[in-house]
């Protein structure tokens, strides 16, 4: 196992390092110090050409602003939070509002945009890079002195696995992702609607006309939303449904059935690249790049509608009216561990 540490830029005068660990295989990933920024995951195509599986912008100072939050760890929450508002012990906080009327995403300057002290470690198995940041009472506005402990782990049988750790001194939320978009094809090739995806799932998060989670739970069986068999990305996402048209595609919460098994599975025919999911996450949110945002990517084109898969797991969005506050609720001293691992091998 190698890891290598490049200087990438400066953000704000801070120097902005890509740490790049690769398995003997050449298979890896790219991340950086500024965000916990995925910038490549590289991935044996049947021939064991190794490509970028994940969108990457082009510039380095895109990640800057990261208006898509490509390959951001997201936090301290995900999703949204209606008008910011969420009662903990009986009082109504009043978080940052970034996304309109809302908070998304952890807020204006969310662990997305901040700078994290970075570990690193390697031997014959695996490799390591793991982020440490104390997000400070009061930040965005949520309770609490956090430690977040954060690692992104490579190994020989081409896994990626993604473990977030969190402690805080007072009750607070928390509930952590990775905004990594994948697409299988390599260096985005062609868009995602002739991927398959299976998805162990018979439940939706329903959300309002602002995408703002309902507290509804909608059966899917037999749905555009239904990947309990596989079936391209492409089959069912312009279909006539109203919570399709809420999010102009997929960009929807998907609760996800217990057990071991693997969770999710995306492969991509041409390329014969497959991708393994498992987590002990609850949920995930899985969104086709519906807005794209304007800044040119790494293979020289700006980014289209439906070139790229996000997977997000983590527990549902808070929503409104605290709907689904529980599930991000950490009480203090106790422990927020999870994890989620992508395996990635050919079909
Ligand atoms: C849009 O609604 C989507 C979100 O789900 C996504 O995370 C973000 O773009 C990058 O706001």
């Amino acid at each position: 196992m190698e890891i290598l540490k490049f200087l990438v830029g400066e953000f704000n005068g801070k120097k902005v390092e890509s740490y790049n660990l690769r398995n003997s295989k050449g298979f890896g990933i790219n991340a950086l110090n500024y965000g916990g920024i995925i910038t490549d995951v590289l991935v044996p195509d049947k021939d064991g050409v190794i490509e970028n599986v994940v969108m990457k912008y082009k510039d380095i100072n895109s990640y800057k602003e990261n208006p898509s939050y490509y390959g951001a760890l997201i936090g301290r929450t995900s999703g949204r939070i209606a008008e910011g508002k969420v009662t903990i012990n009986d009082n109504v906080l009043e978080l940052n509002k970034n996304y309109g009327v809302n908070q998304g995403h952890g807020g204006a300057i969310g662990f997305s945009k901040k700078f994290l002290d970075v570990i690193t470690n390697a031997n014959e198995e695996e490799a390591y890079i793991e982020f440490n940041y104390l997000s400070p009472c009061g930040e965005e506005g949520y309770p609490g002195n956090l430690n977040l402990k954060v690692r992104y782990t490579i190994t020989e049988n081409n896994e990626l696995k993604l473990s977030y750790k969190a402690t805080c001194d007072e009750n607070t939320l928390v509930n952590l992702t990775n905004h990594s978009y994948f697409n299988l094809s390599g260096n985005c090739k062609e868009n995602i609607l002739s991927h398959y995806l299976y998805l162990d799932s018979d439940f939706l998060v329903e959300l309002n006309e602002n995408e703002v989670p309902t507290g509804e739970i909608i059966e899917i069986e037999g749905t555009p939303f239904d990947f309990t068999n596989p079936k391209t990305i492409g089959r069912d996402i312009e279909e006539d449904d109203y919570q399709l048209k809420i999010g102009q595609g997929y960009d929807h919460c998907w609760i996800l059935n217990g057990g071991n098994d693997v969770k999710m599975r995306l492969y991509h025919k041409e390329s014969g690249r497959k991708m393994d999911v498992y987590t002990n996450q609850n949920s995930v949110v899985l969104y086709s790049l519906n807005f794209p945002d304007e800044e040119i990517l790494e293979c020289n084109k700006k980014p289209s509608r439906r070139d790229a898969l996000a997977i997000e797991t983590q527990s549902p969005p808070i929503g409104r009216d605290n709907i689904f506050a529980k599930y991000s609720f950490l009480k203090k001293g106790e422990e927020y561990n999870k994890e989620t691992i992508y395996k990635f091998t050919t079909i």
